[in-house]
C-alpha cells in the first residue's frame, strides 16, 4: 500500500482545527469574488486589439489555468497584508489591493505550471488535463503562457501606477520570475545529466529555494510588506531567510507526493522518477544505498519504462523512505517553529506560523 500516509494521524478535530478551516473557508470566497473583475479586466483589454479571438480565448485560458488549485500563494499575500496592515491601512480599498495582488501571484503561478507540466511531460493538473494537452492547445500554451505574464504587468499598472510602492512591485516580479526559471534550468539540467554524483542535498536545497521558494513564499509576503511601507532591507533579509526555509518544506513535501501521493487527492500524476528528477526522495535514497541499489539507481532512475519506475519505487520503500519522510516532516516542523521563535527584529511571528500551519501535513 503506497498511499500517502501521513494523514492518517490521528488528528482530534480541536475547535481550533474547525475554527481555522472556517476561516479560511471564508477567505477562499473572499478572494474568489475579485476574480470576476480579474477576468473582465484581461478580457477588456484584449478587446482594444482583437474582438474575435482575444476576449474568448484569455476568458477560457485563465477560468482553466488561473483560479482551480489551491491558492496557496495568493491567500498568504492577503494574509500577509491582514496581519502586517498598521492603522488606517485596513481599508475595503486596500484589501481589494491585496486581492488583486494575490490574483496576480496566482496568474504568475499558472504561467509556470503551464510550462512546467510541457517541460516535465506531465499529463494531468488539478484533477483536468494539462492545457497543453488540449486538442486545441498544444505547444500554443507557450504563447498563452507569455499572454497570462504580461497580464499581470496590465494588472499592475491598471491598479498600482499610482502607489509610491509600484516599482517595488515590479521590480519584484521580474526578479521572482527570472529566479523562478533559474531554478527550473537548475531542475532540468540536473535531471538531464543524470549523473548520480550531482545528487546532493546541497543541490537540491538551491533547485527548491529557486524554483519554488521564491515565488511560492518570499514573493507574496514581501508584497505585503511592499503594500505595508516596510523599507528595513534587514527585515526582508529575515523574512527571506525564514521563507526559503518553509519553502523548501513545501517542495519536499512535493517531491513526496509525486511518488507516494494519491492521484486522486493531488490532482497530478507523478512524473519525477521517469524524468530523473533531482528529488528529496532521490537524494536520501543515494545517501542511503549500498553499491547494489546504487547501481539499480544508475540503471532505472529517468526512464520511461514502467517496469524501471516500479523498482524505483520499491528501492524507495526497502530504504524505508515513507518513514523517513514522516520523522523528517515532524522534525523540520519543530525546527522552522524554533527558528521563527527566534526572528528578532521581523515580521510578527504570528504571521510564519499561519503559512506554516497552512502546509503542514499536506496530502495535496
Ligand atoms: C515546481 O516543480 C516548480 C515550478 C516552478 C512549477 P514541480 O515540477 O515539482 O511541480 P509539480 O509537481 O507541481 O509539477
Ligand atoms: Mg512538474
Ligand atoms: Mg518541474
Ligand atoms: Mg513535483
Amino acid at each position: 500500500n503506497r498511499t500517502l500516509s501521513t494523514h492518517n494521524h490521528t488528528h482530534a478535530l480541536s475547535e481550533a482545527a474547525i475554527n481555522k478551516a472556517a476561516v479560511s473557508k471564508n477567505d477562499i470566497r473572499n478572494f474568489m469574488s475579485v476574480w470576476p473583475d480579474i477576468v473582465r479586466d484581461l478580457n477588456d483589454y484584449a478587446k482594444k486589439y482583437d474582438k474575435i479571438y482575444g476576449p474568448k480565448w484569455l476568458s477560457k485560458l485563465l477560468q482553466y489555468n488561473v483560479p482551480n488549485g489551491k491558492k496557496y500563494r495568493g491567500l498568504i499575500l492577503v494574509e500577509a497584508f491582514k496581519i502586517l496592515a498598521k492603522d488606517g491601512q485596513m481599508t475595503d480599498e486596500n484589501l481589494k489591493l491585496a486581492q488583486t495582488l494575490g490574483w496576480c501571484i496566482e496568474m504568475l503561478q499558472a504561467v509556470f505550471i503551464i510550462d512546467d507540466d510541457i517541460i516535465d511531460g506531465s499529463t494531468t493538473r488539478r484533477g483536468h488535463k494539462c492545457w497543453y494537452q488540449l486538442e486545441d492547445v498544444g505547444l500554443a500554451a507557450i504563447n498563452d503562457a507569455m499572454m497570462i505574464e504580461n497580464g499581470i504587468y496590465y494588472l499592475l499598472k491598471k491598479y498600482f501606477r499610482q502607489a509610491e510602492y509600484y516599482q517595488e512591485v515590479v521590480d519584484l516580479f521580474h526578479e521572482v520570475s527570472f529566479i523562478t526559471s533559474l531554478g527550473q534550468l537548475q531542475d532540468i539540467k540536473t535531471a538531464h545529466t543524470l549523473d548520480l554524483n550531482f545528487f546532493t542535498m546541497e543541490m537540491y536545497k538551491s533547485i527548491v529555494a529557486n524554483k519554488t521558494a521564491y515565488y511560492s513564499f518570499y514573493l507574496p509576503v514581501a508584497l505585503a510588506m511592499h503594500m505595508t511601507g516596510y523599507k528595513d532591507p534587514e527585515v526582508f533579509r529575515q523574512t527571506k531567510t525564514i521563507l526559503l526555509e518553509i519553502g523548501n518544506f513545501f517542495q519536499v513535501q512535493d517531491d513526496f507526493i509525486d511518488c507516494f501521493g494519491d492521484p486522486s487527492i493531488t490532482g497530478k500524476v507523478g512524473t519525477d522518477i521517469q524524468d530523473g528528477k533531482c528529488t528529496w526522495l532521490s537524494v536520501v535514497a543515494l545517501q542511503r544505498a549500498n553499491e547494489d541499489q546504487r547501481l539499480l539507481m544508475k540503471d532505472c532512475y529517468g526512464q520511461k519504462d514502467p517496469e524501471k519506475v516500479e523498482r524505483v519505487k520499491e528501492l524507495y520503500e526497502d530504504l524505508l523512505l515513507p518513514h523517513t519522510y514522516e520523522i523528517y516532516e515532524e522534525e523540520s516542523y519543530k525546527i522552522i517553529n524554533t527558528h521563527i521563535q527566534q526572528i528578532s527584529r521581523g515580521l510578527p511571528h504570528k504571521l510564519f506560523f499561519k503559512i506554516l500551519e497552512k502546509i503542514y501535513r499536506r496530502n495535496s
